[in-house]
């Protein structure tokens, strides 16, 4: 799949307020800082599309992009930055656990996650949450230009062998560096699978 077109459609503080259509909505979602924004930008091609902070747990809202006119791309709020919301185990915001379980709008959800880590508790809290539920969900290991594919290889057999203690079958795996680019057309080809 290819975007052609991209535009900021609105931002809503309450799932009441997204858009009232019957289009179906594909969400990032993450903890902040994680490279939501910027992960938007980069598969839309338009770098001040998503507003992208150095401040982490600055988007409060959940912002709707419409692409080819046709599904939107949803910007989530950020989950567990500390200095902002204290979230503690397994409790996620409202704003978030009503778009993400109740809206009739979100078809699809990836949850990023910074390749250079280990699991983090927050992540796997959400991941379980999304499980019990039956929400068709990803993982997108963002920030892969950072570290060399070496530790990309082990950082990923850890991440799949922690999720292997609970999953049977593990979720769809993909990566991303906005800053160069990469990961572009496998997200775009699997949103593409998940629209059919
Ligand atoms: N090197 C690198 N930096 C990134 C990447 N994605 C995001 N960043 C940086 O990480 C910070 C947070 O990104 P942002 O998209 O605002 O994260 P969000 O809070 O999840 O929306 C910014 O300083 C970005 O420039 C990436 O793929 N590679
Ligand atoms: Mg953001």
């Amino acid at each position: 799949m290819n975007i052609t077109k991209a535009v900021f459609k609105c931002s809503s503080e309450r799932i009441s307020q997204v858009p009232k259509d019957d289009l179906r909505d594909v969400a990032f979602i993450g903890r902040s800082n994680v490279g939501k924004s910027s992960l938007i930008n980069m598969l839309t091609g338009n770098k001040s599309l998503a507003k992208v902070s150095g401040t982490p747990g600055k988007t409060r809202l959940i912002n709707h992009f419409l692409i080819n006119d046709s599904w939107y791309l949803v910007d989530l709020p950020g989950y567990g930055y500390a200095k902002v919301s204290r979230t503690t185990r397994g409790e996620f915001s409202k704003l978030i656990t009503d778009y993400v379980l109740k809206c009739q709008k979100m078809h699809y959800l990836f949850v990023l996650v910074d390749s250079r880590l280990e699991p983090q508790r927050i992540d796997l809290d959400f991941i379980e949450m999304l499980g019990r539920e039956g929400i068709p969900f990803g993982i997108i290991f963002t920030k892969t230009d950072k570290i060399s594919q070496a530790v990309l290889s082990r950082n990923v057999k850890t991440y799949r062998a922690t999720l292997s203690e609970q999953w049977e079958e593990l979720p769809t795996m993909l990566f991303s560096s906005s800053e160069k680019g990469k990961g572009r057309e496998e997200i775009l080809d699997h949103i593409a699978k998940c629209l059919e």
